[in-house]
């Protein structure tokens, strides 16, 4: 499985292409527009999220509800791009057009954004053609995509679903139930994505203060697949790692700093007695006591639960600007400030859910390969027939 996506923040639209998915793949425009819409959850977003619309076509590789083994190419189209036609116009505009308002060149590069180092990399005197690209936008592509993915995945019995266990220093408490993908509404009818209603009132206190006080916040997503079966990623070649692509493909995401697969750093505090998940045989099939390790053991997954997190700074456009240098000048200076989230943790978690759908199809076709969903489907239900002790 291979994806691409191209287009900038303010262009007139995102595009991407996924090649390698089978025939026979149930896509609904609907169900793509309905995860887009979740990616804008959230308390704490920025004013964008209400205006900005996402308008999706899918212009090739999907026939009547049906993906036909092409590549298949959606874009999502940018409602607001009428008033950022010269700014974004790919052909050269007169100077007299960019001249104030937003064609005004920045020059205040933000500290913990892509801005100053992207100019230097790319050569650019100012951040705009930096940050178009570098912003979250584009993160509306992969959950586009991760929407295709999981309908796949959904078609094998693996289903997922994400919620938030911390924003700033406010925490789910160790050991609170984990939700199950028929908590997703559930979830997302919640202000922050919590799974635990008292945690999430502290959250949006938390996110409130910040506000108020001119600031942002960071937190930790979780991701868990259920229906997975054993034995996809592997153990003898370090980029075969399922764990490792994993950790990978949520490090690409936009602002993502850490990543836990299972308990994670928490393990390492554990004496190895109590670290790891015994085996014991129930009924004739072998089980785990425990899903400390996330699902994965030896760059595969057992079998049980997978459960990935990624930890999100706080966003570096802070509304109480931080200190920078102004290029144009080299005198010091605020930081530029466009609108801005206070807090995206929440979205951060449905492109999570993305990222680990996407990487998921992808090891799956590895394993089980098929040119058609049902040809796929026979592949996985012999292997698993085949195993001795599942
Ligand atoms: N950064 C901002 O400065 N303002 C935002 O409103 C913003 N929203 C984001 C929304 C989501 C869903 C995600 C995943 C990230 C968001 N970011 C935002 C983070 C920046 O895109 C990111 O910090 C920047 O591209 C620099 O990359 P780095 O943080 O990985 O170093």
């Amino acid at each position: 499985l291979r994806w691409l996506t191209a287009g900038e923040s303010h262009g007139p639209e995102l595009i991407a292409v996924l090649e390698g998915l089978p025939a026979g793949v149930p896509v609904s425009l609907d169900a793509i527009r309905a995860d887009l819409a979740r990616r804008k959850l959230g308390y704490g977003r920025g004013a964008r999220m209400k205006f900005e619309q996402d308008a999706l076509d899918i212009s090739g590789g999907v026939r009547h509800g049906s993906t036909l083994g092409s590549p298949i190419a959606l874009r999502i189209g940018n409602t607001e791009w009428p008033k950022w036609v010269d700014v974004m116009s790919a052909e050269p505009v007169e100077p007299e057009k960019l001249a104030g308002g937003r064609g005004a060149a920045l020059t205040r590069p933000r500290p913990g954004h892509a801005d100053l180092v992207g100019m230097q990399k790319y050569g650019f005197d100012e951040a705009r053609p930096v940050l178009e690209r570098a912003s979250a936008r584009e993160t509306a592509a992969r959950v586009a995509l991760g929407a295709i993915a999981r309908s796949f995945l959904a078609e094998l019995g693996i289903t997922l679903v994400s919620h938030t266990l911390s924003i700033g220093p406010v925490r789910v408490p160790e050991g609170s139930p984990l939700p199950t993908p028929s908590d997703v509404d559930t979830l997302d009818a919640d202000p922050l994505r919590c799974f635990d209603p008292a945690t999430s009132e502290r959250m949006v206190a938390e996110v409130d203060a910040a506000h108020k006080d001119g600031d942002t916040l960071g937190g930790v997503v979780e991701v868990l697949a259920y229906g997975v079966p054993p034995g996809l990623g592997s153990h003898v070649h370090w980029d075969r790692r399922l764990d490792g692509q994993l950790a990978a493909a949520l490090m690409g995401i936009q602002a993502i700093k850490g990543v836990e697969v299972g308990d994670g750093f928490l393990t390492t505090t554990r004496r190895g007695s109590e670290a790891h998940d015994e085996l014991l045989a129930e009924d004739g099939t072998i089980v785990r006591t425990s899903d400390k390790a996330g699902g994965t053991e030896g760059g595969m997954s057992t079998g049980t639960v997978l459960r990935v997190r990624a930890g999100m700074k706080p966003i570096a456009t802070v509304p109480h600007a931080l200190r920078t240098i102004d290029i144009a000048t080299s005198e010091a200076a605020a930081a530029h400030h466009q609108r801005s989230d206070v807090c995206a943790v929440p979205a951060a978690g449905v492109v999570a859910e993305a990222m680990v759908a996407l990487v998921l199809a992808n090891s799956v076709l590895e394993k089980f390969g098929g040119d058609s969903l049902p040809e796929t489907a026979r592949n996985l239900r012999g292997y698993l027939d085949a195993i001795p002790q599942n």
